[in-house]
């Protein structure tokens, strides 16, 4: 059984699909889409202990691995902020799942939802102020949106239909998701309010799951068996378009862009590969062998903060990544219109 199947055998991580790190925060609340590309957090099985997930991240050429989430539990769908500073990710250390944050060097881990139902596959906002996330506190999965510390949950899309999944657009208007409600699994689209729900993928009988948004916000990634096997499929926001960009990797299955819209890291169950965003020039960035490396996700390399003292200008960790930022220059997305 791959991990794909497996992970989606466990209700609430049916959203078990790769998230993008869909928002951010900076000081004036702009998102950091399109960006410079960072790390790539992803999550990492042992074969020899089913459901002991961490999250680790590493650089998107595979080297420098290192591990953020300790534990014998499940810690899994991690998504950055859209400044790259932090992750929210699920676990279930507290008794059941919930949506943690944590700092991109992995301190300062905090459950947020802090409720007594399993919630997963956070998302935040790209101003950073609120995480998207879905819960089955109602009976049934629904996407929740709340405050970064908490506050407010408020039931979005309040459907009888398993709703989860959501991924929140980079320019804060959308959050699409995955749902039930038309007896398969289906991509969606909605207004960040809940209004306007719409189904993207309209495939019968076939499921399309996990959409994460592309760096400009005109296309979704999704995972869809409609072939027979598990793919990655793009499409516009609108739903057209749908390009399944893995047919010669089976199964593939969790992904997400990279910041700069050219590249998508992506997971087989087993490894880690980055491609072009229009799916050519794959290459395995991990070397799996008695583990599982899933849900990748892009970091935005966080910016460079300067200070006003007489020395030097001080940045943010990682301090390789600021100074990618630092070397920044104007992004071309992979897609236009
Ligand atoms: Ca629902
Ligand atoms: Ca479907």
């Amino acid at each position: 059984m791959t991990r794909f199947r497996t992970v989606a055998t466990v209700a609430v991580l049916a959203t078990c699909i790769g998230l993008v790190a869909a928002a951010g925060s900076s000081p004036a609340g702009a998102g950091q889409f399109p960006g410079v590309n960072g790390k790539v957090a992803y999550t990492k099985e042992l074969s020899s202990c089913d459901y002991c997930d961490n999250i680790y991240m590493m650089n998107a050429d595979g080297t420098g691995e290192t591990q953020l989430t300790f534990g014998s539990g499940g810690n899994q769908t991690p998504a950055w902020s859209s400044d790259g500073t932090k992750i929210a990710f699920t676990s279930n250390r507290d008794g059941h799942h919930q949506i943690y944050v944590m700092n991109a060097d992995g301190t300062g881990q905090t459950n947020i939802s802090n409720d007594a139902f399993d919630a997963s596959s956070g998302s935040w906002s790209p101003d950073g102020t609120q995480i998207a996330f879905d819960t089955s506190r109602d009976g049934n999965g629904e996407i929740y949106v709340m405050n970064a510390d908490g506050t407010g949950q408020t039931n979005l899309t309040q459907h009888a239909g398993d709703d989860q999944a959501p991924s929140w657009s980079p320019d804060g208007t959308k959050i699409a998701f995955h749902s039930t409600r038309d007896a398969n699994y289906e991509i969606y689209s909605m207004n960040a309010d809940g209004t306007g729900q719409t189904d993207l993928t309209n495939t019968s009988g076939r499921g399309d799951f996990g959409p994460s948004w592309s760096p400009d916000g005109t296309h979704l990634l999704f995972n869809s068996d409609r072939t027979g096997s598990w793919e990655l499929f793009s499409m516009t926001a609108a739903g057209t378009e749908q390009t399944n960009l893995t047919s010669d990797l089976i199964p593939s299955t969790t992904g997400s862009w990279s910041p700069d819209g050219t590249k998508i890291v992506l997971s087989n169950d087993a490894d880690l590969f980055v491609m072009n965003a229009d799916g050519s020039a794959r290459v395995k960035i991990t070397n799996a062998t008695s583990e599982y490396f899933f849900q990748p996700v892009w970091q935005v390399a966080p910016a460079v903060v300067s200070t006003t003292t007489t020395s030097a200008p001080t940045t943010t960790a990682p301090p390789a990544a600021a100074a990618a930022a630092a070397a920044a220059v104007t992004v071309t997305p992979a897609f236009t219109g």
